[in-house]
């Protein structure tokens, strides 16, 4: 079996005004999702970043692929490499985690890798999980991930959400409160760092006093200066399951930590296994939230996992904005990762648009389900992937660029971290 062809289709997802650290999410996301055919007719999926940089490196790598077993990731590795590397200028490295140079071919090596252990698993009639070493649960736990956001009124090229304006505690319970009756979450995560941190706190309070059960994490992005992060930890002692990014570098984590003795979590300063190294060294943070896309795949993910419980971290999942491709590799990952033992981050619940054949995933009891169906389980709805593939052609967004669309609310935002 050869890869008789690839294809690389940069799509635009509608997404709402969601409020973080750097800004305000524009009215779409870029994802690129990735066809790889076989010449005995399989065809696996892949889907990952769709910024410029990312889908650059996936078209220079792709037409090389054809001719090669799909079996043959070492191989894909080496295309990866010979095809060089983009530039990431132009992209926001603070929300768009695993930026830096060090995961380019990483974040490329990763959209390819999904599509041909997809093929594989096809192939041998087998789920992906399965490749992976087999499930160690079928049901994979999501966090109710919210978010502060302005109302889809606010500007007409957002698409209109029924979530409303969310910047208070009442408002936020009451997002929580959907969010879970939904889709049954059994854990919480607040996306803080854009309001002011005091506020933020009173809200995850509102959060503990509505929900005593559900264990809770706040996340400000680097957004909290040391000193404002040690005064929030005093005011969230004993409400926390753990302290996500609240202040910037590994160096500031680790004062953190030291002065604080919370758990602390992170998507942005360990990216890599270098900063992994350094981690260990200085004790910086206790649990790594793994995401296959910018950590080169769903085996190096596992590598990961086996490093974090050699060392004795936990390992969590981050997400961004994304769709079912991504969330089953997530979920057949997760599945497969004894020592995942968190509930995972995952957009999907803000994103409308799907591009797989009958529409969004279920989640249900918090949990997506993985089943013995071939590969990932999910097949590709041509007709939705070619209006989505308009929408990205008509957008005009090639970068994700959270502080440029802030200032069209507010002319005086600037890109400054720590903000508070
Ligand atoms: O979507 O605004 C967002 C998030 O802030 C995202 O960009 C982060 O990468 O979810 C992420 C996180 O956990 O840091
Ligand atoms: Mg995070």
């Amino acid at each position: 079996m050869k890869i008789a062809a690839v294809r690389v289709t940069p799509i635009a997802i509608s997404d709402p005004p969601l409020l973080n650290a750097s800004g305000v999410h524009e009215p779409y996301a870029l994802r690129s999702i990735i066809e790889v055919e076989t010449d005995n007719g399989y065809i696996g999926l892949g889907e990952t970043y769709g910024d410029k940089p990312v889908l650059d490196g996936l078209i220079r790598v792709k037409d090389a692929l054809v001719g090669l077993s799909p079996f043959d990731l070492n191989g894909l590795w080496q295309r990866v490499l010979a095809a060089g590397q983009s530039s990431t200028q132009g992209i926001e490295l603070d929300v768009a985690p695993g930026s830096q140079a060090s995961s380019a071919h990483h974040k490329v090596f990763s959209g390819f890798e999904v599509a041909l252990l997809d093929v594989q698993a096809r192939s041998l009639g087998v789920p992906v999980h399965e490749l992976l070493g087999g499930a160690v649960r079928r049901q994979v736990p999501f966090s109710a991930y919210l978010f502060f956001k302005y109302s889809s009124d606010i500007d007409p090229s957002y698409r209109r959400d029924p979530w409303g304006e969310v910047l208070d505690a009442e408002q936020l319970v009451g997002q929580a409160r959907t969010m879970i009756e939904r889709y049954g979450f059994g854990s919480i995560k607040l996306k803080a760092g854009a309001l002011d941190p005091d506020h933020e706190v009173e809200c995850l309070k509102a959060l503990k006093l509505a929900f005593p059960d559900h264990p809770l994490r706040i996340d400000p992005n680097a957004n909290w200066s040391l000193d404002t992060a040690i005064r929030m930890a005093q005011r969230l002692q004993g409400d926390l399951e753990y302290y996500e990014d609240p202040t910037p570098g590994l160096e500031g984590m680790a004062a953190l930590h030291k002065a604080t003795g919370l758990p602390l979590a992170t998507n942005m300063v360990v990216t890599d296994m270098d900063e992994f190294r350094r981690n260990v060294a200085l004790n910086g943070v206790q649990i790594v939230l793994s995401d296959h896309h910018y950590w080169g795949g769903l085996r190096a993910t596992q590598v990961l996992a086996t490093m974090c419980d050699t060392f004795g971290l936990g390992l969590s999942m981050h997400s961004n904005s994304h769709l079912g491709i991504s969330l089953m590799a997530m979920s057949h990952l997760a599945a497969a990762v004894p020592n995942l033992t968190y509930a995972c981050d995952t957009h999907y619940p803000w994103q409308d648009d799907e591009v797989i054949k009958g529409g969004k995933i279920a989640i249900e009891n918090g949990c997506v389900s993985v089943t013995d169906a071939p590969g990932l389980g999910v097949e590709l709805d041509r007709d939705a992937l070619g209006a989505l593939h308009e929408q990205y052609l008509r957008c005009g967004i090639t970068n994700r660029d959270d502080v440029s669309q802030m200032r069209k609310f507010r002319p005086d935002w600037t890109r400054v971290k720590p903000r508070f």
